[in-house]
């Protein structure tokens, strides 16, 4: 691949390029071609980034106060910005999305990397009144080492929320991405090199989830771990981290609701709607797939929906149409597999244009009606272009089918009233509710994360910096 400027095949640690002892081949979602080579890191390659991360805080890294820190996230996020093109090129083609959405993420990981550049010394304690005698303050210290496990669908999103958090409050970090798309997480590390940060204070290791992310999650010199993937996954790695009694951050998908109640502007949220449903072929964990809508506007939603679903144009990445290909051909059998529960319920299709190539992941996305709350479709995140619509009587009705699955990511609300606004806030299961709007990739300000299924704990925004810290308190007697 010719945007590349480093070897795909070699893994970042200590500062440097390392060849790996096996390689995996990395596909293009768009055509199934091999795009090149990756790394297919081990435990000895964890051990080695474990090791070069506590070198790093044992050295300038640990030392370095929190503005410096500041300054060269400033300096990769100016050095991401210049390079946004050919950043949203890259992970165009490894992950499949239209380019248009590959730049959105690019400019979003400079923006991570501006917030927590000016988040690093923002970071206070307290004193606490005590007995006389006595000074008692707080320190927000770094964990130390920081395991970071992302997932194929937003690589360099989670990569800016995540580690970028991570390194402004003074941890280092070793990444494990995806085997289904890594490229840009090798180019971040490369450009945060070339923009000053000290070797070991970012590792990437590419690998397998089994080897590299279970050695990763099992190593007792990482102090915490923070992931974005799958419910299963999730749990597993929940469990490693329990054997070495550490903190995790879990981010697990959704199944997440837009709530459309009789009174809403239709014609404003009509784009949010299908938008949330079918960003990044719907391989969003915050996607809305479920519709629900008061039954006196159904028809009216339905159709509208249905109309723009049936305009949806599927293609290459690189062609920039409303939907790319799913990541893998894994992925789209999966889709296909929930698809074809369907029979009996209403469909309408978007269209994949005739020129896309025959090995690509393609799914034609799909509005269904006619299921009931409970069925496997309303339930099961499907991870593909699909939204189900789900009619209700009534407010409560609304709420208890919203909160109705087992997880609770993000819920948006469409109503003029404000009293019912505040009523869903209070009521909705969900780590974000949007009122009037959907957010989908949200800003980078704002705390995300969920309850139930969908995880626990919170990355971006400020409240990230808390949770890649630990709180120690002092108290001392001086009479
Ligand atoms: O996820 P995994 P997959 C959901 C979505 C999708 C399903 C499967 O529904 O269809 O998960 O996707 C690493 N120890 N989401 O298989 O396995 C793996 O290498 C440590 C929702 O891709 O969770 C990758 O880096 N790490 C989600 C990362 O975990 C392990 C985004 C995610 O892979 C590991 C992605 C192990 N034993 C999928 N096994 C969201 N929240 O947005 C795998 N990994």
């Amino acid at each position: 691949m010719d945007d590349l400027w480093f070897d795909p095949s070699q893994t970042f640690i200590a500062g440097a390029w390392h060849p790996a002892p096996a390689t995996l081949p990395l596909i293009d979602p768009s055509d199934g071609t091999e795009i090149c080579q990756i790394a297919r890191g081990g435990r000895a390659e964890i051990d080695a980034a474990v090791t070069a991360a506590e070198d790093a805080l044992s050295g300038p890294w640990g030392d370095m106060p929190a503005f410096e820190r500041g300054r060269i996230l400033n300096r990769i996020g100016a050095l991401v910005m210049e390079r946004v093109e050919l950043l949203a090129r890259i992970e165009a083609r490894d992950v499949g999305k239209p380019l248009t959405q590959a730049r959105a993420d690019a400019i979003a990981l400079a923006r991570y990397m501006e917030f927590y550049a000016g988040a690093a010394d923002k970071l206070h304690g307290e004193t606490i009144p005590f007995l006389a005698g006595y000074t008692v303050y707080t320190l927000r210290e770094p964990h130390g080492v920081t395991g970071h496990i992302i997932p194929w669908n937003y690589p360099m999103q989670i990569i800016g929320r995540s580690v970028g958090a991570a390194l402004a409050t003074g941890n280092a970090c070793v990444l494990k991405p995806a085997e289904e798309a890594c490229l840009t997480a090798l180019a971040f590390a490369d450009i945060a090199r070339e923009a000053g940060l000290p070797p070991g204070a970012l590792n990437v290791v590419p690998g397998l989830g089994a080897e590299a992310g279970a050695a990763l999650t099992a190593h007792p010199g990482v102090h915490h771990v923070s992931f974005t993937g799958s419910v299963g996954t999730g749990k597993l790695v929940q469990s490693a981290a329990a054997d070495n009694t550490i903190p995790v951050t879990l981010e697990l998908g959704g199944k997440s609701p837009q709530l459309v109640f009789e009174d809403a502007d239709v014609d404003a949220a009509l784009p949010f709607l299908v938008n949330a449903g079918i960003q990044n072929a719907g391989q969003t964990c915050s996607a809305a797939s479920r519709i629900l809508v008061h039954r006196s506007r159904l028809a009216e939603v339905t159709d509208r929906m249905a109309d723009r679903y049936a305009a949806l144009r599927v293609g290459p990445a690189m062609a920039d149409l409303n939907v790319g290909p799913l990541i893998s051909a894994r992925q789209k059998e999966i889709v296909e597999g929930f698809l074809a529960k369907a029979d009996g319920l209403e469909m309408v299709r978007g269209q994949i244009v005739a020129d896309a190539p025959a090995g690509g992941a393609y799914v034609a996305p799909a509005l269904i009606s006619g299921a009931t709350p409970d069925h496997t479709l309303a339930q099961d995140e499907i991870f593909g272009p699909v939204q189900v619509i789900l009619p209700f009587d009534d407010d409560a009705e609304a709420v208890r089918i919203a909160n109705g699955t087992a997880y609770g990511l993000v819920a948006g609300v469409w109503t003029r009233d404000a009293g019912r606004q505040m009523r869903m806030v209070r009521r909705l299961r969900a780590g974000q509710v949007f009122l009037n709007n959907y957010g989908a990739a949200g800003g980078v300000e704002l705390p995300f994360g969920g309850v139930g299924a969908s995880g626990h704990g919170r990355e971006k925004g400020f409240e990230a910096m808390y949770g890649f810290t630990t709180l120690k308190t002092v108290a001392a007697l001086h009479g």
